[in-house]
């Protein structure tokens, strides 16, 4: 399918542009009721109060009202859309059996990460995961689909159902219209995103980090997942990285959660993602809180990273 024209983009919906795409049917209904729950979630940022609410998930992470509210709106928003088999978020200790079983998706949320950044009107976003089959069983390559929404000066969607990476404007009328059709990264980018604390990294990035500055990388690291990994996208280049640190060898983010699905977007617009040795998207999940160490972007930097944490003593 040819790009669409600038002119013509204002007037191509979500859910047009998913059928000229040729997503199939439920997938298309699934995408469109998960975007539409950025509206509400959107809602619920402004009129949040920011105040704590006194819960812990089973990471032991205080949860904000809006991280409960924001996963009770999704989850209600999939069980009456009657494709759905499972659901899981960050914010519940198991997974929610949704249908009767045999449904064919299987969907993961973080229904708001980088809510600690919500006090200070930073950029935060909601990452969604879409598995064929029970999420018990997700192996390589079972991802479908995937999405971001960024709740930001505007919301934007950016979604992937395995032909390539689109983004979606939030407009007046409450419609998400095109705004990139197929997003592609450059092979090489100019920032980088650099996550845990530089006394902690390990000595092969810390090498790998003190080559990419001799080439000039400008640092842009928000401390929110999805604008940071927006800014790679939309900037077409770079690299986010959230490494093994002293300590946690197993890095910071969510597997299922938080790197399949940005995997499988920037790869879809011609990026790369890997734990420094594996690709992220070929990493079988053992548990649903399984978190990876992460470098996530064009394929210039990974290469590199791949590179530089070959070498660990
Ligand atoms: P919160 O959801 O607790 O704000 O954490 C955000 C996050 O999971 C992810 O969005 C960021 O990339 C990462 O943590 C930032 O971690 P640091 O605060 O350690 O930099």
């Amino acid at each position: 399918m040819e790009n669409i024209s600038d002119a013509t983009k204002q007037f191509v919906d979500l859910r047009r542009h998913m059928w000229m795409a040729g997503v199939e049917t439920e997938l298309r209904r699934l995408i469109w009721q998960i975007a539409v729950t950025g509206k509400y979630i959107s809602a619920k940022i402004h009129e949040s109060n920011r105040k704590l609410a006194g819960f812990e998930n089973i990471y032991g992470e205080e949860q904000l009202a809006l991280d409960r509210s924001s996963d009770q709106i999704l989850q209600s928003q999939l069980e009456y859309s009657g494709f759905v088999r499972e659901y899981a978020s960050e914010e519940q200790p198991d997974i929610i059996q949704i249908g009767d079983g045999d449904e064919q998706y299987s969907v993961t949320a973080d229904p708001l990460d980088g809510s600690s950044l919500v006090d200070t009107n930073l950029a935060i976003g909601t990452i969604i995961g879409i598995y064929r089959g029970p999420l018990a069983q997700v192996g390589e390559n079972d991802i479908v689909a995937a999405m971001y929404i960024t709740y930001g000066p505007l919301i934007t969607m950016v979604y992937s159902a395995g032909k390539g990476t689109h983004e979606f404007v939030l407009n007046r009328e409450g419609e998400y219209v095109l705004s990139e059709e197929n997003i592609i990264l450059k092979d090489k980018g100019s920032i980088y995103s650099l996550g845990g604390l530089r006394k902690d990294w390990l000595p092969e990035h810390l090498e790998y980090i003190e080559f990419l500055e001799t080439e000039g990388y400008k640092l842009r690291y928000s401390g929110g997942f999805v604008p940071d990994i927006n800014q790679i996208m939309i900037k077409r280049g770079g690299v986010f990285t959230y490494p093994a640190v002293k300590g946690a060898e197993k890095g910071k983010l969510r597997l299922i959660f938080e790197l399949k699905p940005m995997a499988f977007l920037i790869e879809q617009a011609g990026g790369r993602a890997t734990n420094g040795t594996v690709d992220i998207l070929k990493i079988k999940p053992e548990s649903l809180d399984q978190r990876s160490p992460i470098y996530i972007g064009s394929k210039y930097e990974i290469e590199k990273a791949r590179e530089f944490l070959s070498k660990k003593e």
